[in-house]
């Protein structure tokens, strides 16, 4: 549930990563909290255990400050992968104002992720959050492997599903942003029809994108914006064929603190505190 704090001029976000284990989710995360700004983003906490499988969950908070003077903080988890923790999982999921779901594309794991897929539908359902009521991206992970379904097999995948499907090597950072994008977007889109997010809080759809994903290094930027293509509003970045750093540098609030390059002029609190 998103969470507005008027006195502080604060709104909170959950998105929360879901899917079988080991289908790297985790792996999402720990790239996400590299592609980003250190001012874009707080600390990855993890809690593992010895054999690297998350024991409750991983959280990642991305944060920026709007236009009209709110601070937006997304907060980003994982859960649990193993059988045992389903009632963490549910934990986890409650709240949640969008799910990205991390499949993995071997073909070994398909019962996997079908079971994970449909504990998620049941667990939403038990936390009061009707499935089609909620913002769902998926991700088919791990590209990279052999014995993986195909890429026709993906793109059939797509063409049923209602959801965005993104395919992803997430151990290289290939379709890690793409996904949260989709999602976020979507939660935007989910959030402002509710709430009335552009008239209450001032904050735009390309605002709100565009704040998140100007904060990435600016050679992933220029990756993403060549495969994500121009969007107006809705976009990370802006049409045409200026220079990729710059043309996603617009409109930001915090741009005084910032070089062309994104880097940190002054390395302090700002968005952060
Ligand atoms: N080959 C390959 N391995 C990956 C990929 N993404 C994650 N992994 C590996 O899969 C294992 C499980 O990943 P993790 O993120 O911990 O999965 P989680 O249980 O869903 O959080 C780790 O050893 C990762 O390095 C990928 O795209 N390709
Ligand atoms: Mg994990």
């Amino acid at each position: 549930m998103v969470q507005f704090n008027q006195a502080q001029r604060e709104i909170t976000l959950k998105v929360v990563y879901y899917g079988p284990a080991l289908s790297g989710k985790t792996t999402n995360l720990q790239m996400i909290h590299q592609f980003l700004d250190p001012q874009a983003r707080g600390r990855l906490m993890s809690l593992d255990t010895a054999d690297d499988r998350t024991l409750f969950f991983d959280l990642l908070p991305v944060f920026f400050k709007s236009k009209s003077g709110f601070k937006v903080k997304i907060k980003l988890y994982t859960v649990p992968g193993q059988i045992m923790h389903t009632s963490t999982r549910r934990i986890v999921l409650s709240g949640a104002d969008g799910v990205v779901f991390i499949a993995d594309s071997q073909r070994a794991e398909a019962k996997a992720n079908n079971d994970a897929w449909r504990s998620m539908m049941e667990n939403l359902r038990q936390n009061g959050i009707a499935p089609d009521s909620i913002p769902i991206a998926i991700q088919f992970n791990k590209r990279d492997l052999p014995n993986v379904r195909t890429d026709a097999e993906i793109e059939e995948i797509r063409a049923k599903s209602k959801e965005p499907v993104f395919a992803a090597v997430a151990i290289r950072g290939e379709g890690v942003l793409e996904t949260l994008f989709a999602l976020l977007k979507l939660a935007y889109r989910n959030l402002n029809a509710k709430y009335d997010f552009e008239g209450k809080f001032g904050i735009s759809e390309g605002e709100f994108l565009r704040s998140v994903f100007k904060r990435v290094s600016p050679a992933v930027a220029a990756q993403l914006q060549s495969k994500l293509g121009s969007t107006r509003e809705g976009g990370p970045a802006e049409s045409g064929s200026g220079p990729p750093a710059s043309s996603l540098d617009v409109d930001d609030p915090l741009d005084d603190r910032t070089t062309p390059d994104g880097r940190s002029k002054t390395g302090g609190g700002g968005a952060a505190s």
